[in-house]
C-alpha cells in the first residue's frame, strides 16, 4: 500500500482515498479517466495499484469526454479525476456536456481547504467547486467525513444513471482524503446500491393510447433517438419496427441500432417522410433544435406524437404529446409489443411504397456526389474512400465532430451496429474527438476511426500523445478543408491577418503523431485515403491520416447555416 502520512503499517487505520478506493472497487468501476495534481495524486496511484485501470490525459475536458463515452457505452457512470480549481473547471465542460446528452458520468475532483475557501482567503486553488457544479450536473455532492464516503458514492452513482442519466459531480476535499478512520469501521461502510437504475414501468393507459393513437395512422413513422440505442433495448425494438414495418429514421448516435441499410430505413427520405408523417413515434429523441422542435416546413403540420421517455417533463417541451408513454425504453417497447396482439398497426403498402420511391432520386444524387473525381478532393469523394473501408469493418467504432465534416460523413458513412457512433451530440459541441476515441477504445478493446474536421482536432489534438502513450487502436482521418466550415477566408484586417474561419491549408497534421511513434499518413486522393485507413485499422496502432480537401468546400455552419446570424453589410 502507498503510505500515506497517516496511516502506520502497525495499526489498523486506514485514510479517505484508500476507502474511496475501496468504495469504487466494491462498486465495479474498472476505469479512471483523468489527470492528476493536489491532491489526488496518490489516489490515482493507489487506484492503479488496486487493479483499476487509470487513463491519464493531457487535458482533464478529453479525459472527461472519455467518461461519457464509457458511460454511454456501458449505462454505468464513467468516472473522470480531476484536481481542484482550474483542474475541476476542465473537466466541467465535459461534464455539463454528459449531463446535456444524458450521458452518465462522475466528475471526482479534489478540492482545497473548506475553511479557507468559504472565507475567500487564498487557499492554493481555491474554488467553491460543489456549488459552481451545480447548475452544470444533474446532482452535485460534497463528501465530509470518511464514514460518508461509500454514501457520497452511492448517491452519485444512483444520479447518474436512474432516470435521465447525466454527469454528477462529486467533491473530494483534501481533509477528506488526508482523514484517518478506523479499516474495521470503514469496511463496514462499503456497499453497492441495489439497482441503481430501476425499470420505469409504462402504466397500461399510456401503452393503450399510443397503440390507438398508431392503429388509425395512415402515414406513421419512428425516430429513434441517442436514448434508445443508451437503453440497450435492441432486439425488442428491432422486433416492434419489423413486425410493424413502419418507416424509421435515426438520429445520429441512433445509427446502427438497426443497419443503416435495412429497407425500413428511411434516412435518405428524411424530408418527404417528416412533412407526411401524420403519427412520429419519439423513441428516445427529444424534439429540440435537431428535429427543428417538431414546428415548421419541415413537418407535416397535422402530425401527432407518441413520445416514449423515461423523464415525463420532457413531454409537450416544444409540441403537445397526443400520446406520452413515461417510462425506460426496454419496459415501454415490451409493452407496445405485447399490446400489439390486441391493438395491432401496420405501415401499408402505399405509404411503404411512397418512401421507397422517395429514396431514389436522392440515393441518385448522392451517387453522383460521391463519385466526384475532382482533384484536390471534396468531402464527398474522400467519404467515399472512407465508406468502402469502413463497409468492411462494421465492428468499428466511429467518431465524428466538424460542420461539414459532421454532417457529411453522418450522410454517407453506414452504421450496422448499436452504440457505435460518438458525435458532438445535443450541443453540437467540439473537442469531444480524440477523448470519445479514447473512451470508445478503452471500453470495448475494439478498434476506432475518428473522422475530423481540421478544427474539430485542433481542440484536443494532443491527447494523441495519450493514443500513443496507451498504444490504442485508433485511427485519426483529418479532413482538412484549411478552417472552420470553408474557405470564406477573406482578408476583412486590411493587413493580411487570416479571417476568423482560417486555419492552415497544407498543414501536415499527419508529422504530429510521428513525435510519438504513431503511423502517419498524407492522402491526396481516394486511393491512398482507403490504402492508409486500410492499413491503420489493420495495424490496430495509433494511426493518423491527414487528408487534403479542397479548401472552396464545405457551407459556413454545415447543414444549420440558418441559425447564424449575419450582419447586414455597409460596404
Ligand atoms: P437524440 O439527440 O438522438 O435525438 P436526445 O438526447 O435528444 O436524443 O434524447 C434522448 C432522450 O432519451 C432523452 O429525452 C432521455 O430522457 C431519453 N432516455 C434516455 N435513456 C432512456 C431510457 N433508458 N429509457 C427511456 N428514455 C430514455
Ligand atoms: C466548443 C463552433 C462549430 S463547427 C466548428 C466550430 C469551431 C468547426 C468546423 O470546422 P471543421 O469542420 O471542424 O474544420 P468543417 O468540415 O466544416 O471544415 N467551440 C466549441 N464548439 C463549437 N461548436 C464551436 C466552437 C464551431
Ligand atoms: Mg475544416
Amino acid at each position: 500500500m502507498i503510505t500515506n502520512q497517516n496511516p502506520t503499517p502497525d495499526t489498523n487505520l486506514t485514510d479517505g482515498m484508500h476507502v474511496v478506493v475501496d468504495a469504487l472497487k466494491k462498486n465495479g468501476i474498472d476505469t479512471i479517466y483523468g489527470v492528476v495534481g493536489i491532491p489526488v495524486t496518490d489516489l490515482a496511484r493507489h487506484a492503479q495499484e488496486e487493479g483499476i485501470r487509470y487513463i491519464g490525459f493531457r487535458h482533464e475536458q478529453s479525459a472527461g469526454y472519455a467518461a461519457a463515452a464509457t458511460g454511454f457505452l456501458t449505462k454505468k457512470p464513467g468516472i473522470l479525476l480531476t484536481v481542484s480549481a482550474p483542474g475541476f473547471l476542465n473537466g466541467l465542460t465535459a461534464l455539463a456536456n454528459a449531463t446535456t446528452n444524458g450521458f452518465p458520468m462522475i466528475q471526482i475532483s479534489g478540492s482545497s481547504d473548506r475553511a479557507i475557501i468559504d472565507l475567500q482567503q487564498g487557499d492554493y486553488e481555491e474554488l467553491d467547486q460543489m456549488n459552481i457544479a451545480k447548475p452544470f450536473a444533474k446532482a452535485s455532492y460534497r463528501i465530509n467525513r470518511p464514514e460518508d464516503i461509500a454514501t457520497g458514492l452511492a448517491r452519485a452513482i444512483r444520479a447518474a444513471v436512474s432516470g435521465r442519466p447525466g454527469g454528477v459531480y462529486l467533491d473530494l476535499t483534501t481533509a477528506l482524503l488526508a482523514s484517518v478512520i478506523d479499516k474495521d469501521v470503514a469496511d463496514k461502510t462499503l456497499f453497492a446500491p441495489i439497482d441503481p437504475s430501476p425499470a420505469s414501468i409504462p402504466s397500461p393507459a399510456s401503452i393503450d393510447r399510443a397503440l390507438k393513437l398508431l392503429a388509425g395512422a395512415k402515414t406513421p413513422l419512428v425516430i429513434l433517438g441517442k436514448g434508445a440505442a443508451y437503453a440497450q433495448a435492441d432486439d425488442a425494438i428491432k422486433e416492434l419496427i419489423e413486425k410493424t414495418g413502419v418507416p424509421y429514421i435515426p438520429m445520429s448516435m441512433a445509427k446502427g441500432l438497426l443497419p443503416d441499410d435495412h429497407p425500413q430505413c428511411a434516412a435518405s427520405a428524411r424530408g418527404f417522410v417528416l412533412e407526411n408523417a401524420d403519427v412520429v413515434v419519439l423513441l428516445g429523441a427529444r424534439l429540440n433544435w435537431l428535429l427543428s422542435h417538431g414546428k415548421g416546413k419541415h413537418w407535416n403540420p397535422n402530425v401527432q406524437f407518441v413520445q416514449l421517455d423515461i423523464d415525463a417533463m420532457e413531454f409537450d417541451s416544444n409540441r403537445p404529446i397526443a400520446a406520452p408513454v413515461a417510462g425506460d425504453i426496454v419496459s415501454s417497447v415490451d409493452a407496445l409489443l405485447a399490446g400489439l396482439a390486441t391493438t395491432p398497426f401496420k405501415a401499408t403498402d402505399e405509404w411503404t411504397k411512397a418512401v421507397n420511391d422517395a429514396k431514389i432520386p436522392n440515393d441518385e444524387k448522392m451517387k453522383v456526389k460521391l463519385s466526384n473525381t475532382d482533384m484536390p478532393m471534396d468531402f464527398f469523394s474522400a467519404l467515399n474512400a472512407v465508406k468502402g473501408v469502413m463497409d468492411n469493418h462494421k465492428d468499428v467504432y466511429l467518431v465524428n465532430e466538424g460542420a461539414n465534416t459532421l454532417d457529411d460523413t453522418r450522410n454517407v458513412i453506414n452504421l450496422y451496429q448499436p452504440r457505435h457512433r460518438l458525435d458532438c451530440g445535443t450541443w453540437g459541441v467540439m473537442g469531444v474527438g480524440m477523448g470519445f476515441a479514447i473512451g470508445a477504445a478503452i471500453t470495448s478493446g475494439k478498434s476506432v476511426v475518428a473522422i475530423e474536421g481540421d478544427s474539430a482536432f485542433g481542440f484536443d489534438g494532443m491527447e494523441i500523445e495519450t493514443i500513443c502513450r496507451f498504444k490504442l487502436p485508433v485511427t485519426v482521418v483529418i479532413l482538412n478543408n484549411g478552417g472552420i466550415y470553408n474557405d470564406a477566408h477573406i482578408d476583412l484586417s486590411g493587413h493580411g491577418d487570416p479571417s476568423p474561419t482560417t486555419l492552415m491549408p497544407n498543414a501536415h497534421y499527419e508529422k504530429m503523431i510521428e513525435g510519438f511513434g504513431g503511423t502517419p499518413y498524407y492522402a491526396t486522393t481516394p486511393a491512398e485515403l482507403s490504402k492508409a485507413l486500410e492499413a491503420g485499422i489493420a495495424s490496430k496502432k495509433p494511426t493518423l491520416i491527414c487528408v487534403e480537401i479542397n479548401p472552396q468546400c464545405g457551407t459556413e455552419s454545415g447543414h444549420i447555416g440558418n441559425l447564424n446570424p449575419k450582419v447586414i453589410s455597409n460596404k
